[in-house]
């Protein structure tokens, strides 16, 4: 019984992000759904790369939380175009949210949407969005045995950016050991080591999402 509400869940979850998807193929949108740990560093990613791409792509952002605009508002002081979800106590954003979202942005004006995700490395993976890409964030100081405790959201990801490197003398965190057990999870990922603070890594990552936008559109 509980699986096949679980079941059905998911499958209408897939079919609005089925909707999401094709929206966003007919405006030439490039979704970007980004995942971690509450205070990893996904808006602050978002700020470093909005700075990065300047003049060569226009970004949207949906800021996912359970309560609050603090992050929309952090953005959009920044001159970035963004709306907020607040799930009002869910863990999680699905498709239906997202659909909202979109209804609400100038989608013309959008050349690649973040969706930054609630802070949570469990059940977001388990719903598609309509995104292009799954972004996984890990910060220095929360470790690096994340891979193994929660191999789903790992395995699942198309690129994985470890963030603070600028913390990584001052916490227990083996950057080279930690590739290793990654690419135990997942081998087919990217990976970027980036500070948000210093800017480290982040010409590199930024770089790989323009290749990303490059041949989303072009239809590869
Ligand atoms: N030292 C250091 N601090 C960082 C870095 N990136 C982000 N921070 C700080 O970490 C804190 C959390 O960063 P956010 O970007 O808000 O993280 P988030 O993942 O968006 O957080 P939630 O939306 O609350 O889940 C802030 O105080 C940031 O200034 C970094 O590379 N190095
Ligand atoms: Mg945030
Ligand atoms: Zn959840």
């Amino acid at each position: 019984m509980e699986v096949k509400v679980l079941k059905d869940i998911l499958s209408a979850n897939n079919q609005i992000a089925e909707q999401n998807r094709r929206l966003l193929a007919s405006k030439k949108i490039m979704a970007v759904n980004l995942m971690s740990s509450p205070g990893a560093g996904k808006t602050t990613l978002i700020l470093r790369t909005v700075e990065a791409l300047q003049g060569r792509a226009r970004i949207g952002v949906i800021e996912g939380d359970v309560s609050s605009s603090i992050d929309a508002e952090k953005l959009s002081q920044a001159g970035v175009t963004a709306i907020q979800i607040n799930t009002g106590g869910g863990c999680h954003l699905d498709a239906s949210m997202v659909n909202s979202a979109l209804a609400n942005l100038l989608l013309d004006d959008i050349d690649i949407l973040f969706i930054e995700n609630v802070g949570n490395l469990i059940c977001p993976s388990g719903f598609d969005l309509g995104e292009h890409l799954k972004v996984v964030i890990l910060s220095t100081p929360e470790g690096d045995d994340k891979p193994h405790k929660y191999p789903m959201l790992f395995a699942n990801a198309d690129a994985l950016v470890i963030n603070k490197t600028d913390l990584l003398a001052h916490v227990n965190f083996d950057l080279d050991g930690f590739k290793s057990t990654f690419k135990g999870v997942n081998q087919r990922a990217a990976l970027f080591a980036v500070s948000g603070v210093s800017g480290e890594g982040i010409r590199e990552w930024a770089a790989w999402i323009m290749e990303k936008l490059a041949s989303v559109r072009s239809g590869k």
